[in-house]
Order: structure tokens, then C-alpha cells, then sequence
């Protein structure tokens, strides 16, 4: 197939793009290099060095003898850009990742708000747009989020997308129906994937466009078996407040001996996926595409549950490492169940990679080999998701009351 991969230079879009292209498929990257100017922004850089996607794209090539292409194309600003090289080269499949992923980020500032609204729901239609407008029937498969479902406990299980209802009619009669289960985002990044799972409904149902929405869970881990084969095609691995996520980041505290950043009590219930799994379920969707004029194909893209308290006593354990319970910077529920639906990948093929402790000592292995390049000050989080939380969630730049932990 030929496949384009927008965001093909991110945490998950770069392994991705190496194991498609591993598998045999043609693969166009199209990025805007967005991530490495906010890094830039936030004077942070990846815990592990990363070359420009350039030289990863040379590396790969003399490795395997295959070729990712690169092309710089911004998909919220570059309308036509985006539409000519689709014109010309008319790819099989796309796997749309190109958007701003972090709900911390998101949740910044005025100014962080409106880039993450404009910056992904613009990039999402502009390519919707596009390919009606091309007649391009390519399989567009998206990197959504479990968030869009939120995180209350229902005391269910939570379906793959869809809901199923009973509705009593006017006449007296039971009617079932399924719906798009509601969605009940907790931040302005997760807000955004909830408004792009309205428009593929829209134009999957008014153009017949072919579409795959994976709402995926948190992702840890670093190396696939691709991003393993030489140290230049190493994958990204964020640790910072903004853009680490929590069991990363965890990892990379107990490396580098700082404790663990718990906020609140840890009761948060969260969905989880290993990066290698992460890779091989959009291989799956990518092979098992909907028919044209169904409707939008959903998929929960995570393998199971865990309580970040659970994950920190994890860690702990594992490193020796202490736990600070800190305020938390968001407004989130101090503590839910989770339970979630995922048969349709396991009746896929996926096997999944679950919390072993070789893997866990993995990561910790390639941030002790990189915590040189870690900045400490950078490892709290101080994105506030209310005026009134940032007022007890003092900044602390120097991580000054991490040193008060149980
Ligand atoms: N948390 C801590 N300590 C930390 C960091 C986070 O206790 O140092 C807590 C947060 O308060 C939250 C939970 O851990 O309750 C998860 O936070 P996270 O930063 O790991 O994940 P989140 O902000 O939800 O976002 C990440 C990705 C996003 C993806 C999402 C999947 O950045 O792109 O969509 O995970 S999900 O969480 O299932 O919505």
C-alpha cells in the first residue's frame, strides 16, 4: 500500500512509520515538524536524542535499503500544499496523527487553547475536506483518544465507540438504536478528538468516506523493534510536565532519582498500551479498512487498566524510588473504575504486551543512559486547568516541594 502518514515524525508516528515500511508499504511522512518547535517553545528537549527526520529517514534507508519519504506540509495552514500532494500521489491509506496530543499543553494558557482547537480541528478537516474535493477513496485511520470517553466511573463497561440505547417511541413501542457514546472530554486537547469523531461521522455519512478512529489509551514504552535497529532511529521519549505521560514519566524519576509525581491520591483508573502494541493495531486497522458508505469503524486501542497509585507503588518497588502525592494540577475525578471493552483487536491477532518488569527495566536502562540530558526543573507538572487550581498549585520551578514526600 501506499500510505501517508501525517504526524510520521512523533512519538507514535515514527515507529509507525518504520514498521509499515518494514512491512513492505510505501510510506510518505507529512509533517510540520510542529513537536520539535514546541520543545523549542517549552525549552525542553526529548530525553533521548533525536536526530532531524532527515538523517532518521537517510539511516533507515542505508539500514534497510527502503525509503520514507519526507515532505514538510503544515495540514491546518497549508490547505492546498495538502490537497496538491495528495492530487499527485493518491495514496492507499492514511493514518491522520497530526495533531497536538498533550492535555497539559492544551491547557496552558488562552493562547495554548486556541492553537490546540485551531491547530487539530483544522488539520482534521482540511483533510476530510480534501479527499471529497479529490475523490480520493483512501482509508483514513485516526489516532484518537480513550479521553474522549472521559473518566467517571458508570459502573460499565465501556463499548468500542458505540452505545446502544433503548428508546421508548411515541406510540409506545421499544426501538434500539446505537450512538456515538457521549463524549465527555477533560481538557481542551481531549475536547478537540471529541469534535474530529463528529466530523468523521458527518462525512463518513454524507460522502461515504472510509474511516477508522482508534481511541487510544495512554502510551508507554520507547523502543519498537524498528526504532531498536540503530541509535539514529531512536523514537522521542518525553519527560517534561507538559508532555511526559505518567508512566514515562515515572520511569524516567526513578532514573534519575527524583520521586515519584503523583497527583492527588493516585485513584485515577487510566487505559494503557505498550508502543510496540500500538504500532502492530494500526497495522490491523490499516488491514481490516470499513466497506464504503458504512459507518465510522471505532476501535479502543489499549491492552489494560491500571490506578496511577498502583503504577507508582510499581516503580517504587522496582526502583526504591519515593512517592510525593502533590496537588493536582488538573480538575479531574480524584478517583474512578475503569473497565473497557478492546475483543476487537484481540479477534484481530493483537497479543498483548502487558506491565512486565523486563520491560519497566528497560526503560528505566535508557534513562539512566540519557539522564544526563535530563533538566529537573522541567520534571513537575504546572499546567493548571483552572485559574482557581493554579492559586494552590504554586509554580515551582526548582521542584522545591517535591523534597516535602511521604
Ligand atoms: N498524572 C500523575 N502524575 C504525573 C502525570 C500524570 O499523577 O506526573 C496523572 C494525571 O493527573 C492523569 C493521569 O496521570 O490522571 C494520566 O495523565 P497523562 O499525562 O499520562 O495522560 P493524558 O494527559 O490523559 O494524555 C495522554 C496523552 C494523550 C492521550 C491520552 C490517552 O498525552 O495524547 O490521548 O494519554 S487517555 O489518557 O486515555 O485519554
Amino acid at each position: 500500500m501506499k500510505i501517508a502518514v501525517l504526524g510520521g515524525d512523533g512519538f507514535v508516528g515514527w515507529p509507525t512509520s518504520l514498521h509499515l515500511s518494514e512491512a513492505g508499504h510505501d510510506v510518505h511522512i507529512l509533517d510540520n515538524l510542529s513537536r520539535r518547535w514546541i520543545d523549542t517553545e517549552l525549552g525542553v528537549q526529548s530525553l533521548t536524542p533525536m536526530d532531524s527526520i532527515q538523517e532518521r529517514t537517510r539511516i533507515w534507508h542505508a539500514e534497510t535499503g527502503r525509503r520514507v519519504h519526507f515532505n514538510l506540509i503544515d495540514l491546518a495552514k497549508d490547505y492546498e500544499l495538502l490537497k496538491g500532494w495528495l492530487a499527485k500521489n493518491r495514496p492507499d491509506a492514511i493514518i491522520h496523527f497530526a495533531e497536538q496530543r498533550a492535555a497539559p499543553y492544551s491547557m496552558k494558557s488562552d493562547r495554548h487553547k486556541n492553537y490546540t482547537v485551531n491547530n487539530n480541528v483544522n488539520a482534521t478537516h482540511n483533510l476530510l475536506n480534501a479527499l471529497v474535493e479529490l475523490d480520493l477513496d483512501a482509508h483514513l485511520v485516526h489516532l484518537g483518544t480513550m479521553g474522549v470517553y472521559g473518566y467517571s466511573t458508570v459502573g460499565a463497561a465501556i463499548p468500542e465507540g458505540y452505545l446502544p440505547v433503548g428508546i421508548e417511541t411515541v406510540d409506545g413501542r421499544s426501538v434500539s438504536q446505537e450512538i456515538l457514546y457521549p463524549s465527555n472530554p477533560g481538557s481542551i486537547y481531549h475536547m478537540t478528538k471529541c469534535l474530529d469523531q463528529q466530523l468523521f461521522q458527518f462525512y463518513a455519512k454524507n460522502d461515504g468516506l472510509r474511516i477508522t478512529d482508534l481511541h487510544q489509551g495512554i502510551v508507554w514504552g520507547t523502543h519498537t523493534q524498528q526504532t531498536r535497529r540503530h541509535e539514529q532511529l531512536i523514537n522521542r521519549f518525553d519527560y517534561d510536565g507538559d508532555y511526559g505521560t505518567v508512566l514515562n514519566r515515572f520511569l524516567i524519576q526513578a532514573a534519575i532519582g527524583h520521586p515519584l509525581t503523583v497527583h492527588g491520591t493516585g485513584g485515577q483508573t487510566r487505559a494503557f498500551i505498550h508502543i510496540q502494541d500500538s504500532v502492530r493495531c494500526i497495522e490491523i486497522a490499516l488491514n481490516n479498512p470499513p466497506a464504503r458508505g458504512s459507518r465510522v469503524e471505532i476501535f479502543n486501542q489499549m491492552t489494560e487498566t491500571h490506578r496511577i497509585r498502583d503504577l507508582a507503588e510499581i516503580v517504587s518497588k522496582m526502583s526504591g524510588a519515593q512517592i510525593a502525592w502533590l496537588p493536582n494540577p488538573r480538575k479531574e475525578a480524584p478517583e474512578n473504575d475503569l473497565i473497557v471493552r478492546n475483543e476487537k483487536f484481540l479477534g484481530l491477532g493483537l497479543e498483548p504486551t502487558t506491565l512486565g518488569e523486563g520491560l519497566l527495566s528497560e526503560i528505566v536502562d535508557v534513562a539512566r543512559k540519557y539522564a544526563y540530558r535530563v533538566d529537573r526543573s522541567r520534571v513537575p507538572a504546572v499546567s493548571a486547568w483552572t485559574k482557581d487550581i493554579a492559586a494552590k498549585v504554586e509554580h515551582d520551578p526548582e521542584g522545591k516541594r517535591l523534597k516535602s514526600v511521604s
